[in-house]
């Protein structure tokens, strides 16, 4: 272990008085405000955030890419990395698997590893946008959508072995992001893609356990440059609602096109009871994958609000949705920009659920958009980190994860383990 928990306890004890006044503080304007401090804690403590396998080094660019050293050289240093975020915030509690990048070469091991570590297997990705050196066919001209069925076929047995991996570990559902598309106008029949898209589709949805969902991720461009197979969350509704009540939508939040309405996306979504989950990220121009909250915090707070105004309606047939990040590191150190991304995600969903929701329908009601925008930002600008650092502390967590692991040196630790040149596998 880099680290014991009462070194966590001895950093906390420092910076406890503080945080004991600001929290004080914040709960008697909470309870003012008829807000009960420890239903929102506890809600903020069963909410776990699954940590993407594919984003505990540094991914790069096209460009470059700058190591920083110490990156997991295995899947069971990636669940270690992620133990090592779940001990300092008590709410990275899950893994998401990418496959083929994180195959277990012993599964009894990795799931005593992840047990050990307080982690659940999230849901399990498939990857038919790379070839695989012992592969027979090429995914260059699409993978579902392909125009030849064996390629289709090399795809389809590709997710059905997805499924056994995570059947193994205890996953529930596969994510399906598919690369599939074009880059020049004429090169694809786009109804025809479509529909071999949703055939193959119907062959994984058909494979599945009847325990088990299917997210099928949507993205307008990149790799290709004309045209995606599923380039909007429309498309991936409809693949959805042909597929069945196991199949949703899932929102990754850099996949969007400048100024798009993520939130009523969001709304649209659990209306209709597809929403399955998210890829939290953030981003200015592209699919960024930066820190969650770095660039539009207010929009991440829009979005949750949705979320909470359907999860808290006792007519959504909408399931929990599934809460996972998808970064790739350029810059930042790996696990301090997740630890970043938690707390984002944390003070976002915090900020929702403290909205006067009677309140904020009467202003709609009389069309007072004014006392909406007051009654939305009053929440908005409520300064909400004592609680959320609260919560952690009662989980036995640290009071500020990022500063805790930077003064247990904890990136030294892992780069004189793992040495400065290691690179993990993954974007
Ligand atoms: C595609 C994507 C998808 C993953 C990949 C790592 O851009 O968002 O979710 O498979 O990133
Ligand atoms: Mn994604």
């Amino acid at each position: 272990m880099l680290f014991d928990k009462n070194q966590i306890h001895t950093l906390n004890d420092q910076a406890l008085p503080d945080h004991r006044e600001s929290f004080e503080y914040l709960s008697q304007r909470l309870s003012r405000r008829g807000v009960k401090t420890n239903e929102l804690i506890k809600k903020i403590q069963e909410f776990q955030v699954a940590i993407p396998s594919w984003a505990l080094g540094t991914g790069g660019t096209r460009f470059g890419r700058f190591p920083g050293g110490g990156e997991p050289r295995s899947l069971e240093e990636k669940i270690s990395d992620v133990g090592t975020l779940h001990a300092l915030n008590a709410g990275s509690g899950a893994i998401s698997l990418h496959i083929p990048w994180d195959i277990p070469d012993n599964v009894e091991k990795i799931r005593h590893h992840a047990a050990a570590n307080g982690l659940l297997f999230d849901a399990v990705n498939s990857n038919t946008f790379q070839d695989q050196p012992d592969q027979e066919f090429s995914y260059k001209f699409g993978s579902l959508c392909h125009t030849d069925a064996r390629v289709r076929k090399q795809a389809v047995n590709h997710n059905l072995e997805v499924i056994q991996y995570g059947k193994m570990l205890g996953s529930k559902s596969l994510t399906v992001w598919l690369a599939d598309g074009s880059s020049f106008p004429g090169q694809m029949n786009f109804r025809k893609a479509l529909q071999r898209t949703l055939d193959s589709l119907r062959e994984i949805y058909d494979s599945m356990p009847s325990d088990w969902k299917l997210f099928v991720e949507y993205k307008p461009y990149e790799p290709y440059f004309y045209h995606t197979v599923i380039q909007d969350w429309g498309t991936s509704h409809w693949l959805a609602s042909q597929l069945g009540e196991r199949a949703y939508t899932l929102v990754d939040l850099g996949h969007h096109l400048p100024n798009t309405n993520i939130e009523q996306v969001v709304a649209t979504l659990m209306m209709q009871g597809k929403l399955g989950g998210f890829h939290f990220n953030d981003s200015k121009f592209g699919d960024d994958d930066l820190t969650v909250g770095a660039m539009k915090p207010y929009q991440l707070f829009l979005i949750f609000n949705e979320l909470v105004e359907g999860m808290e309606d006792p007519n959504s047939s909408n399931p929990s949705p599934a809460w996972m990040i998808d970064a790739s590191h350029n810059l930042k150190d790996p696990m301090e920009d997740l630890l970043q991304s938690v707390e984002a995600i944390q003070l976002a969903y915090a900020q929702a659920l403290i909205v006067d929701r009677l309140a904020l329908e009467n202003a709609r009601d009389n069309n007072d958009p004014v006392l909406a925008q007051e009654i939305l930002q009053e929440a908005f600008r409520t300064d909400l980190r004592p609680l959320i650092a609260e919560a952690r502390v009662q989980s036995g967590a640290a009071l500020h994860p990022v500063s805790v692991f930077r003064k247990l040196e904890v990136r030294k630790k892992l780069i004189r383990e793992r040495g400065s040149k290691s690179l993990a596998t993954g974007l």
